[in-house]
C-alpha cells in the first residue's frame, strides 16, 4: 500500500519465529540491482551446479562478494573462486550492499556485513526443494533475501524436514530477512509457474546475501 510519503508500506512483518518480511523493500533499487546482476553474470555466468548425490540444479547461480556458494560431486561449500574461471569472484556492487545493510538494520540486525551473495536465476519450470542453509560458519548472523522478476511460491516449515510447510508468496522487490530460530528452518520454493516480467521477462532472480565467514 502506498503510504502518506508516496513510498511503499514496508511494515515489518514476521513470517515465522524471527523471520522479518519487508514487503517491496527493494522496489526503488530495484532496476539498479538487476543492471548489477548482468554485469555479474558477464563476468561469472550463470551455471547450473551438480549436487554431491549427483543432481543438475534447475536453477540457473552465479556469486558476488569476497566468497561464493558451489556444489559439485565433493559437496557443499564457500570458496573465494570461481571454480568455471579459478578467478576471484566479481565484487559485490555498492548497491547490493547497501540494500543488504539496510535491510538488515530495519530487521534489527545492525552489525550485518555480508561477505557473499548467491544469485539465482529461475526459469518457469524450476524449483529447489526444501532444505537448510547451513554451510555458513556463524547462525547468529541473518540471511537477507531479495526476490526480483516473476512471482514465486515459497515454502517453509521448521527445524525438521518433517515439519509442516507454509506457502507464501515472494514478490518483486520483497525482502526477507532470515535471522532467529528461522535461520535453520527447511525451506525452499515450488516450480516457478509460467509468465513474464516487465523487468526481467521469463525469469525470477533471487539473491541471498551471506555472512560465509567469521
Ligand atoms: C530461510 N533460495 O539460495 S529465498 C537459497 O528463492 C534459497 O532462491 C530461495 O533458499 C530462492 O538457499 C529462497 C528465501 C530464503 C533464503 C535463505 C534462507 C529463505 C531462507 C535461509 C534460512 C531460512
Ligand atoms: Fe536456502
Amino acid at each position: 500500500m502506498d503510504d502518506l510519503f508516496g513510498g511503499l508500506d514496508t511494515t515489518n512483518e514476521e513470517m515465522a519465529d524471527g523471520a522479518v518480511l519487508l514487503r517491496r523493500f527493494a522496489l526503488d533499487k530495484a532496476d539498479d540491482l538487476l543492471s548489477d546482476i548482468g554485469t555479474v553474470m558477464s563476468a561469472a555466468p550463470l551455471r547450473h551446479m551438480v549436487t554431491p548425490g549427483g543432481f543438475t540444479m534447475s536453477v540457473g547461480m552465479t556469486n558476488c562478494g569476497q566468497f561464493g556458494w558451489v556444489t559439485d560431486r565433493r559437496g557443499y561449500r564457500y570458496q573465494n573462486t570461481d571454480p568455471l574461471s579459478g578467478q576471484p569472484w566479481p565484487a559485490m556492487p555498492e548497491v547490493m550492499v547497501s540494500l543488504a545493510v539496510d535491510a538488515a538494520k530495519q530487521a534489527g540486525y545492525p552489525d550485518f556485513k555480508p561477505d557473499a551473495c548467491l544469485i539465482n536465476r529461475y526459469e518457469p519450470g524450476a524449483k529447489m526443494s526444501l532444505h537448510q542453509d547451513k554451510d555458513e560458519k556463524d547462525f547468529s548472523n541473518p540471511i537477507v533475501s531479495v526476490s526480483l522478476g516473476l512471482p514465486a511460491t515459497f515454502q517453509f516449515g521448521g527445524l525438521s524436514r518433517k515439519d509442516a510447510v507454509r506457502k507464501y508468496p515472494l514478490v518483486h522487490g520483497d525482502v526477507v530477512v532470515w535471522g532467529g530460530p528461522s535461520r535453520l528452518f527447511y525451506h525452499g520454493i515450488l516450480p516457478l509457474k509460467e509468465g513474464t516480467h516487465e523487468k526481467t521477462g521469463r525469469a525470477r532472480f533471487n539473491l541471498t546475501f551471506r555472512r560465509a565467514v567469521l
